[in-house]
Order: C-alpha cells, then sequence, then structure tokens
C-alpha cells in the first residue's frame, strides 16, 4: 500500500495504490489523515487531487478487516480532516467509489468523474450501513429520496446518473488525472463550498418517511441492513450533523458484528473465490471465440442469449429447418423481453440477434471453439448429437452437455476426444440465473475444466464444480427438499403452512409454490427415471397429483388451485383429501413455522454433508453457492451450510435425532457429526 503526494504547480495529487481494489485499510486511513496535515502545512500547496493508481478508486473499507476490532484512526475521522481541510480537496474518480471510497470523496470539496466510472454505497450488501457518513452527508448533496434509493438498494450508478443527481461537479472526458488537476487549478484561492456536514437536508413532503419504511419492510424479508440504513438517513433529516453521525455510527457497529453481516461477507469471499478454484492454480484455459448451442428449446434459447451477451457469436443447430426458426423466435423472445421492459435499446437487442445464426447443418460449426448440447433430457438423443458433433468438430473443441440429471460419463461415451468433454448445466432462465455448475467427467482434462471456469467468468456466472451423481449438487439437494415436504404433509402440516413457513424463512418462494410454477410433470420425469435407475423417490402425493394432471399453474392447480389469470395459490381440497387418505394411521401433530423449517432445511445440510463427503462438492461454501444462486437461499442466511455453522452444527445433529426418532428424516451421516465435533464443515474437505 502506498500513498505518493506529487505536485503539479499549486496542486498537490494524492495517488493511492492499495491493490487490488485500493480498499480503505488501517494504513491506507492513516496515510490520508497524514496527507492532510502535510498539505494543510504547505502554504504553496493550493488545492488537493485524490486519485487512486489500478483499475479503481476506493472500493470501500477493507471488508477483510471487519472481523477484528477497528483500528484507528476511524474511517469517520479520515473523512473529517479532509473535509476540514484547509484547502480544497478534488476527488477523481475511475471505476468504483463504493463505500468507505464514496463516502471519503463525500468528504472532499469536489468530485470529478470518468463517464465509465459507478458510484454506490453497497453496505447493505454486506449486512450493514454505511458508517462514515454516507447516510448524513448523501442526503444533503443529493437529497433524502436519492439517498434513500442508493443507500437502501446498494447498487451502484453510473457516472453520468450521479452527475444528474449533483453526486459528482463534473464529468472529465479524456485523461482523468490532467482534467481533476485542471478542475483542481480552476478552483484553487476560491472561497471553499460549504462543507457537507453543516449543510441542511432538503425537506421532503409529508408521509415520504412512512412510505419509504413500508416499501422497504414489503421487500425486506427479514433482510435487516436496508431498513436500518433507512432509518439512518431519517435520522440524518431529522437530526444535527453529529447527533446523525452518532447514530449512524451505533448502528454500523452494531450490524457489523450481527450474523447477517458475518453470512453475507461469507457469500462475498466465497463468490469471490469460486471462478478461481484453488485446484485449478496456474492451468492454462483454452481460448473460447465463437461458440454454438444445440437445441433451441428453453433452455438453448436462454444458453445463446447468454453466450451473446457475453460477445460471443453463436450458431444454433436444430433438428429441422422448422425447429431452427423456432429456436431463433425463442432467442428474440429474450431480446424483446428485455427491451419491453427498458433493460436494453432496440440496437442493442438487434446487435446481439445479429450475432445469432441457425441453421440444421452441423456442418456450420466444424471450426466452433466451443459446443453446448441443450437437447431433450434422454440419453439416445444426447449421444446421437455428440456422435454428429465428433464427426464434425475440430479435435480441440470443447463439448458439452446441459444435463441436469442425466451422467455426462455416460452421454460422453464414444465421444472422440472425450478429454475435451465436461458438463456445464445451466439454471433457467440461463441468461439470468447466475449459478453455472461444471462437471467434469472422468476425462475430463485440467485444461478443459479450466477452460469451464473461464467461461463462467465471461458469462459473469458464479461457477461450482460438481462431482457426477444424479442432481451433481443442487438438484441432489432438492430431492431431499421436497421429500422433506411430502414427509411434513403427511404428518399434520399443510402445503400453504410449509410454504409460508420458508418464506418466513427468506425463501421467495415455498416448496410446493416453486414446483406448481415449474411444474409437477419436471420432477415426475425425473422420478420415473430414478426408479428405472432402481432407486425410490419418495413422493406420495406428488405421484397422485400427477396422475390427476395437477401439473402446477400450468393445469390451474397442482399442490395449490389457480383462479384463471391469478397467480395466488389457493388451498385446494383435493390436494387435502388426498393428503388425509395418505396420511391416515401415521403420527400426526401441529407444528409450527420453525419447526417445518428444521424439518426441511436441516435434512437438505445433511444430504449436503454427505455431497461433501463424496467430494461431489470440494468446499461447503461451494454448496452455499449452488443454494443461493440456483435455489433462491437467502443471501443473509450465507447459504444451508454456513446456516447450520453459525446455528452450531451439535444443534443441528440433535434436532435431526429427533426428526428420525419421528421417522421423518434419515440419521444424520458420518461426516456431519464428525464435523459437529469440529464444529465446522472444513474438517471434511481439509
Ligand atoms: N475489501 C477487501 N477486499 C476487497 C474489497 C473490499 N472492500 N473489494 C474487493 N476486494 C477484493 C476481492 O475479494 C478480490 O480479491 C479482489 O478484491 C477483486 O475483487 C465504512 C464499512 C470493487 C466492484 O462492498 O464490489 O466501505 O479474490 O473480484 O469484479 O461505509 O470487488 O482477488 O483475492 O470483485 O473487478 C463497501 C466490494 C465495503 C465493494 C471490483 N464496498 N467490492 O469488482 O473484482 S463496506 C464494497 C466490489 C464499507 C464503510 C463500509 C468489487 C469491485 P481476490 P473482484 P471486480
Amino acid at each position: 500500500m502506498t500513498v505518493t503526494i506529487t505536485r503539479e504547480d499549486a496542486v498537490a495529487v494524492v495517488t493511492v495504490d492499495n491493490p487490488p481494489v485500493n480498499a480503505l485499510s488501517q494504513a491506507l486511513r492513516q496515510a490520508l489523515v497524514d496527507a492532510v496535515a502535510e498539505l494543510d502545512a504547505d502554504g504553496t500547496v493550493k488545492a488537493v487531487v485524490l486519485i487512486c493508481a489500478g483499475r479503481t478508486f476506493i472500493a470501500g473499507a477493507d471488508v477483510s478487516e471487519f472481523g477484528k476490532p477497528p483500528l484507528p484512526p476511524h474511517l469517520p475521522d479520515v473523512v473529517a480532516s479532509i473535509e476540514s481541510a484547509k484547502k480544497p480537496w478534488v476527488a477523481a474518480i475511475h471505476g468504483s467509489a463504493l463505500g468507505g471510497g464514496l463516502e471519503v470523496a463525500l468528504g472532499c470539496a469536489y468530485r470529478v468523474a470518468v463517464a465509465s466510472a459507478s458510484l454506490g454505497l453497497p453496505e447493505v450488501k454486506l449486512g450493514i450501513i454505511p458508517g462514515a457518513g454516507g447516510t448524513v452527508r448523501l442526503p444533503r448533496l443529493v437529497g433524502p429520496a436519492a439517498a434513500v434509493d442508493l443507500v437502501t438498494g446498494g447498487n451502484p450508478v453510473g457516472a453520468r446518473k450521479v452527475e444528474e443527481l449533483g453526486l459528482v461537479d463534473a464529468i472529465i472526458e479524456g485523461d482523468l488525472r490532467a482534467g481533476a488537476i485542471a478542475f483542481a487549478s480552476d478552483v484553487a484561492g476560491k472561497p471553499l463550498p460549504q462543507p457537507l456536514s453543516s449543510r441542511a437536508v432538503p425537506a421532503v413532503e409529508a408521509g415520504f418517511w412512512e412510505a419509504a419504511e413500508k416499501a422497504e419492510a414489503a421487500k425486506a424479508r427479514r433482510e435487516v441492513a436496508p431498513l436500518r440504513a433507512l432509518a439512518s438517513v431519517r435520522k440524518a433529516s431529522e437530526a444535527d450533523f453529529s447527533t446523525a453521525m452518532a447514530f449512524e455510527r451505533e448502528t454500523f457497529l452494531e450490524l457489523r458484528g450481527s450474523e447477517q453481516a458475518a453470512a453475507l461477507r461469507h457469500v462475498f469471499f466465497a463468490e469471490r473465490a469460486a471462478p478461481r478454484p484453488p485446484e485449478l492454480a496456474g492451468v492454462t484455459p483454452r481460448d473460447i471465440r465463437s461458440a454454438a448451442v444445440i437445441g433451441g428449446g428453453t433452455m438453448g434459447a436462454g444458453i445463446a442469449a447468454a453466450l451473446r451477451d457475453a460477445g460471443l457469436p453463436v450458431v444454433l443447430i436444430e433438428r429441422d429447418q422448422a425447429a431452427v426458426e423456432r429456436g431463433i423466435a425463442n432467442v428474440r423472445a429474450i431480446y424483446d423481453g428485455s427491451v419491453k421492459r427498458g433493460r436494453m435499446t432496440q440496437a442493442l437487442a438487434d446487435e446481439r440477434m445479429a450475432g445469432v445464426a441457425g441453421g440444421d447443418d452441423y456442418g456450420l460449426i466444424a471450426d466452433t471453439d466451443l459446443v453446448i448440447e441443450a437437447v431433450f433430457e434422454d440419453l439416445a438423443v444426447k449421444r446421437t448429437v455428440f456422435e454428429m458433433l465428433s464427426s464434425v468438430c475440430r479435435p480441440d473443441a470443447v463439448l458439452a452437455t446441459n444435463t441436469s440429471y442425466l451422467d455426462p460419463d455416460a452421454i460422453s461415451r464414444g465421444v472422440s476426444h472425450p478429454e475435451r468433454f465436461l458438463g456445464l448445466h445451466f439454471f433457467s432462465p440461463a441468461h439470468v440465473m447466475k449459478l453455472l455448475e461444471i462437471v467434469p467427467t472422468e476425462t475430463t482434462t485440467p485444461e478443459v475444466l479450466a477452460t469451464g471456469f473461464a467461461l463462467a467468468r465471461l458469462l459473469a456466472k458464479i461457477p461450482v464444480r460438481a462431482g457426477i451423481c444424479d442432481g451433481f449438487i443442487g438438484n441432489r439437494i432438492l430431492k431431499v427438499t421436497r421429500a422433506q415436504a411430502e414427509r411434513l404433509l403427511l404428518s399434520g402440516a399443510t402445503p400453504s403452512a410449509v410454504d409460508a413457513a420458508m418464506r418466513a424463512f427468506g425463501l421467495p418462494m415455498g416448496p410446493f409454490e416453486a414446483q406448481d410454477l415449474g411444474g409437477l410433470d419436471i420432477a415426475a420425469f425425473q422420478r420415473k427415471a430414478a426408479r428405472e435407475r432402481g432407486e425410490t423417490p419418495f413422493a406420495p402425493v406428488a405421484e397422485r397429483l400427477c396422475a390427476l394432471g395437477r401439473f402446477g399453474q400450468k393445469t390451474g392447480g397442482g399442490w395449490h388451485d389457480y383462479q384463471p389469470g391469478d397467480r395466488a395459490p389457493r388451498p385446494s381440497e383435493t390436494v387435502a383429501a388426498i393428503i388425509v387418505e395418505l396420511a391416515a394411521g401415521r403420527p400426526q401433530r401441529a407444528w409450527s413455522e420453525a419447526e417445518i423449517a428444521d424439518a426441511i432445511l436441516l435434512p437438505m445440510v445433511n444430504e449436503a454433508t454427505r455431497i461433501l463427503e463424496e467430494r461431489v462438492a470440494l468446499r461447503a461454501a461451494d454448496i452455499d453457492l449452488v443454494k443461493i444462486h440456483g435455489y433462491g437461499f437467502p443471501r443473509w442466511r450465507g447459504g444451508p451450510m454456513h446456516y447450520a455453522e453459525t446455528r452450531g452444527l451439535a444443534e443441528v445433529v440433535a434436532v435431526l435425532d429427533g426428526l428420525v426418532a419421528d421417522g421423518l428424516a434419515e440419521p444424520p451421516c458420518d461426516g456431519l457429526r464428525r464435523a459437529a465435533q469440529a464444529g465446522r464443515f472444513s474438517v471434511l474437505s481439509d
């Protein structure tokens, strides 16, 4: 970490260089305070430019310091020293000015930025709130409404937008350093602008705060930080500066030590570690400059759009021309939807579509770097596709299957150069869902596996290596979720109560609502395949519903009933009658929401532990990422494994043993008992 001071006539340039993202470590905070004192004492300095080396301005406090006691100088003091400096400080922003980085910039007299910069206060994404004046100075500069949006959402905003808000004083075209120095030279010697700390917060209309709190509470689903951040902005508009600063700091320190913050930090670092697994360190991936997708259905079209969004030219192959046209239409529908929702301009949508070619001649992809198969989930059909690909594609082309349930080893039998084959399991909709399970076969080389991870980085996906078993990581655990949900129905709970309990836990929807949305027939198809493999999936009620043609919303009823045009689930008498019949003779009991959540989540953790033991997953954090990015598990819980560790694995085992005694769960696996003794899952992957 270095902070260097250079001079351009009367302008001093303070350059921060603390790779990788100029985070505000203790050393950097100290160096900034020292720089203020040094430059204030130098009468020849009339203005100061604060700029950063590397790819970004200050990206915030050093998150890796959060688990330790905060050391002085504390950031509020650093910001206050810059704000009370005798010379105007100009923050010169490129890359991301986030969290403490934006707070430092708010302490500066002026802010200039390049047009590509983004600015924001993402603290709520880490389960905290800004802790150095972000919720207090920001509303004084941009007004309460804009401040509330920035602070409660935590999403960075582009420089042009923030210029409109008045958050930056100028957009610098061309060289930032030169432009900032020119700006500083221009303001040097002029009266200093009023510091934000002494400005008033613009008034809001009556009811503004109540409406904002109501809206935020509706979104929160028990996530704490956004509402606390809102309260801090409100305090800033209703109290004097120092009272508001104290309120913010107190809230920040309290949340910093909270379980939700620890969980969100766990996810933050897990997401950053995922694209570069240690087992692939030093392995060079193959170049991917062109791609093809076999199959233009929902998954194929989504994958094609994801590849296009990453800038790759894509060829969509289908069995005949009519199917090709349907496939292309599916891709176009994705972009039309984005344009309709204002997420993309028509021009960009057209540019994306221009890069998608379609055909039924495999010869079109003879020179393609990567081919992803996304055809019907049938082994024979998939093998036929790979026989064709083996005969037309370059021997070094990477061949991948998007199967979600079949065995990639079985699919790859007969593929020429099988070392270039792997599973790339996307989640629907593939151009939206961040998760990518990467499934190497017995013959996949490390180089090809590394190519899968490189592709994930290119597509901005969260990659997780998954070993081969039925359902890989995510769907294997999902089977347990569903079986447990059915066991609860046969023990006295109702579909509505189970869904409500899981929503109360923080999931976007319960297991039965989710099946009604996706369709019960998909799981029925998988159970049929499982039975053919000699397994005995537990789904007595679902089987009955499928036999009645109750496949969910698309048939007007599944686990719940639905009125035409209305997605609101309603309790079903038909389902209730089937449950009563199938539950006959089984012990019934009343279930609290917490007990329902335990009866589903803890067996999931048990199955996830087996997955770790079998090294189908290499790290517990990988399983957390799978459930968060593929199955809506609440981020602020950190994922099922982090949640279980935080709860205490000994307690998890004890509750599971209780469920076992009631015949409602499988016994804890050896790995879980071992992890419980150690108090952590890493003992299984050490
Ligand atoms: N602290 C420590 N390390 C950080 C970091 C941070 N704030 N941000 C990133 N890193 C590391 C990251 O772990 C990775 O390490 C490397 O930098 C590159 O990150 C008082 C208290 C800036 C947009 O929430 O959003 O300020 O894996 O892969 O895709 O109010 O990083 O290479 O070893 O993500 O180019 C608020 C978090 C903190 C911003 C760059 N700030 N960072 O994205 O790179 S709270 C944030 C990001 C705060 C104050 C409060 C992104 C990025 P490694 P990367 P990227």
